[in-house]
């Protein structure tokens, strides 16, 4: 997940407000402080950290919750709201025929993000053609060319040569019958003057609808400053915040562009082809803080288990209940519904397990744990606190299995349990907060 870091201390902000007896002024300050530390981590500016802050906290203490609120869900509203609007910057790249010029310095991931779009219009139906319009690199032409055959794009270039504006007036007279045309053009170590000239003098002839900035997030705040001095150049439309996957500085990265006014449209979160993820502010920190797993989880279920039994360990969880019998039913779902991997990640306690074990090895581990519990009683199913030594040595040898698997199975039962409580808190703040601001639009 992008932004791991400051995802889990935002987390742990909501779960010492979930978990408080009550939403005081101390509380509050506390939460404040913690909510400091997490966005100064993620490289967010100092002022915009204390801004941000001062505000939740005002709030926090002025407003009152409306009937049927509690304060907790309202102050954990707040937040969201806050960190929301830190990010929030417009709409995103629209789906629809037309001009698109990519715009950066060297190796920020130009070239690499107008494949990606390419594939992202092209998976649309549109009629995509490439324009390698970078005359200054060396080899430029074959990386576009390589990313074009990847997705299936046409490619037009003009090798060796060094006129750009002429390539691209070239370029669109051959690409007369497609409806999506980006341009890939050259960069610099610094945006120079003879880059600015060259970059104006092709959008002059091309006059792009978008002119995309790809910014590399690792710059961190100063993405902010880049965003501004290329926008002043060229007059740039949005933002492509790239290698998120890579750094800990992208709340740096992305608060500064924010604040710049520039739109974000997407980030680049890996190499590949489909490593590139639309921006959209609420769906981005609903995800930091952790909302809507069990949703993804319940939507991946299938039919066949989707009855009854879901809806029981579902009230179950809910209501803050997590047995081993729960486990197990989860397991069984699990089992019936592939792509395992997928799953596996979604269930709190198992996502640890999917990096290190491959697949027919987590198959076989959940068959063993369902003969472990198969040799257990009932009460010891629905209160597996009971289990101690002696049963211990009784359950491994009914099932077969050595003693210490036994243990494992119940080391992994105590961890999804912590983890499930934990997303419960998460699932009753989103239904609320859903219910409060966004009638139901959170994305997911
Ligand atoms: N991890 C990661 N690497 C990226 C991303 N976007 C681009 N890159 C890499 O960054 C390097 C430079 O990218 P390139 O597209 O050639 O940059 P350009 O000079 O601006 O055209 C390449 O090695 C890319 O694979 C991204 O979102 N994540
Ligand atoms: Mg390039």
């Amino acid at each position: 997940m992008v932004l791991e870091g400051l995802g889990k201390s935002l987390r742990n902000v909501l779960g010492k407000i979930a978990g408080a007896s009550s939403v005081d002024s101390n509380l509050i300050k506390e939460v404040s402080k913690d909510l400091q530390r997490a966005l100064l981590q993620a490289d967010v500016n100092v002022q915009m950290v204390l801004a941000i802050t001062k505000k939740v906290e005002e709030r926090a203490l002025a407003e009152k919750p409306p009937a049927g609120k509690s304060a907790k869900e309202y102050v954990i509203g707040i937040i969201y709201e806050e960190l929301v609007a830190l990010l929030e910057n417009g709409e995103g790249l629209r789906m629809e025929p037309q001009t698109i010029m990519m715009v950066g310095l060297y190796g920020q991931g130009k070239t690499t993000t107008t494949g990606k779009l390419a594939h992202v219009f092209s998976k649309k139906g549109f009629k995509v053609g490439l324009i390698a319009a970078d005359v200054h690199r060396p080899a430029a032409y074959e990386q576009l060319q390589q990313l074009g055959e990847k997705v299936g794009v046409e490619v037009y270039g003009e090798p060796g040569k060094k006129d750009a504006p002429a390539i691209v007036e070239r370029g669109l007279r051959h690409f007369r019958d497609k409806n999506i045309i980006i341009i890939d053009t050259s960069g610099r170590h610094a945006l120079e003057d003879d880059l600015i000239k060259e970059l104006k003098d092709v959008a002059k002839i091309a006059k792009p609808k978008e002119r995309l900035l790809v910014l590399d997030a690792q710059v961190g705040q100063q993405a902010g400053p880049q965003a501004s001095a290329f926008h002043e150049a060229v007059g740039v439309t949005g933002v492509v915040l790239t290698k998120i996957d890579g750094t800990a500085k992208g709340g740096g990265a992305l608060s500064a562009v924010s604040q710049t006014k520039a739109r974000i449209v997407y980030m680049g979160v890996g190499e590949g082809i489909r490593d590139l993820e639309a921006f959209n502010a609420k769906r981005f920190i609903s995800r930091l803080l952790g909302m809507g797993d069990i949703d993804a989880l319940l939507d991946l279920v299938g039919d066949e288990v989707k009855g009854a039994k879901a809806e029981a360990l579902t009230k179950n969880m809910m209501s803050g209940k997590f047995t081993l019998r729960d486990m197990y039913e989860q397991m069984e779902a699990v089992n019936k519904m592939g792509p395992l991997k997928k799953v596996m990640g979604m269930i709190p306690g198992f996502s640890n397990l999917e990096d290190k074990v491959d697949l027919d090895q987590s198959q076989e581990k959940l068959r063993r744990f369902r003969s472990i519990m198969d040799s257990m009683t009932n009460e010891e199913l629905e209160d597996p606190k009971i289990i101690k030594a002696g049963r211990i040595i009784r359950i491994a040898r009914g099932s077969g299995v050595p003693a210490s698997e036994v243990r494992e199975l119940l080391k992994q039962y105590n961890q999804s349990k912590k983890m499930m409580k934990g997303m419960m808190g998460n699932r009753k703040m989103r239904k609320q907060i859903m219910k409060q601001m966004q009638g139901g639009d959170l994305g997911f």
